[in-house]
């Protein structure tokens, strides 16, 4: 474990050539509603390693409740947010990311995705009216985790796997090991005068779990790794929801899926407040390539179970390959 001092802006990573922001090719936009999303998804997944969707379900309402009791946490006095306490299950970070000596422009609050596990958590953070805030939580993540389970049922049914509850039985369990992010990157003015600079919010990296589901405010700032190495910027938008797979799908597909490396640069101006649902197997689940997304290829990853694979990455930095230490040689 590395100790940091407080980092100063001169120790944040700066990139400087970005592609031209109005060249991003489109992300996949996937209707939930219609009859052929389950194939779209699967050529989503396949291309891209992520895609959005509209027609999810989830209400406005249960979405802006949510958000605007970040907002609110996230204008408190430093030392109040702090009390969030540093582990789990609920973590208030400042700068810090992981135990490695990652650092970004970002303050964030980390929960584990339970239902049940975090009452009296919320009342020692969202002190006047924890109740309240718990009733917002569970409502906006049970919301997303049956638009998560939908789509990779949705899925399932483009891949011909069976049963089609293959991966979304994993994040059904009751031992789940899935988290929910809140991240708020506040405005970087001195990006001004370092012409052209950008900087890193959250610095690159995949997902480990199954599939991340993130929601944003009106502010960019996300961009992702196409399979070409270049880096697009995806526009913000207030009607979808932005899919990724996770490290851990690419390993059930064999490597047909790929989990997209993305990040997020910090804006000059504007605050940008993101909720990232991440859904996770149970911490004793085996996780390999399914054998009927085998069929007869070369088996490209050792099994492993989902406890192997977080003890592995939290001794690896952000950006590097996890799944590295379970390629079949
Ligand atoms: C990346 C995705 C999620 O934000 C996260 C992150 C986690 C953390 O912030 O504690 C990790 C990172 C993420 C992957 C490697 C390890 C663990 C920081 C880090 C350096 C909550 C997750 O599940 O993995």
């Amino acid at each position: 474990m590395v100790v940091l001092s407080k980092p100063t802006i001169e120790q944040y990573s700066y990139i400087r050539n970005c592609l031209n922001p109005t060249l991003y090719s489109e992300v996949p936009l996937i209707d939930l509603s219609k009859p052929d999303s389950d194939h779209l998804i699967v050529k989503a997944c396949e291309d891209f390693g992520c895609f959005k969707v509209i027609n999810h379900g989830i209400s406005m309402d249960s979405i802006a409740n949510l958000e605007s009791k970040a907002v609110r946490f996230f204008s408190l006095p430093l030392s109040q947010k702090e009390k969030a306490g540093p582990s789990s299950p609920l973590a208030y970070g400042n700068k810090s990311i992981g135990p490695n000596g990652d650092i970004g422009w970002v303050e964030y609050l980390l929960f584990t995705a339970n239902l049940n596990s975090c009452s009296q958590t919320f009342l020692s953070v969202f002190g006047e009216n924890p109740e309240q805030f718990r009733s917002v939580f569970n409502d906006y993540i049970s919301a997303v985790r049956k638009m998560a389970c939908k789509i990779l049922e949705l899925m399932a049914d483009g891949l011909k796997l069976q049963p089609r509850n293959s991966f979304s039985r994993l994040l059904m369990d009751e031992q789940s090991d899935s988290v929910f992010r809140l991240n708020h990157y506040p405005p970087c003015p001195e990006l001004q005068a370092l012409k052209g600079a950008n900087m890193i919010g959250f610095g690159e990296h995949t997902d480990p779990q199954i599939i991340s589901v993130l929601r944003s405010n009106n502010t960019s700032g996300l961009q992702i790794s196409l399979r070409d190495g270049n880096w697009i910027s995806v526009p913000p938008d207030q009607n979808s929801f932005f899919i990724n797979v996770g490290d851990s799908l690419q390993v059930m597909t064999n490597g047909r899926f790929q989990s997209v490396r993305h990040r997020v640069l910090a804006n000059s101006l504007k605050s940008r407040v993101s909720m990232i649902y991440f859904g996770g197997p149970p911490l004793s689940e085996k996780i390999a390539p399914l054998p009927s997304l085998v069929k007869g290829e070369k088996i490209l990853y050792k099994e492993f179970t989902w406890f192997d694979y977080k003890k592995s990455a939290y001794n690896l930095r952000l950006a590097d390959n996890r799944l590295e230490n379970f390629r079949e040689l």
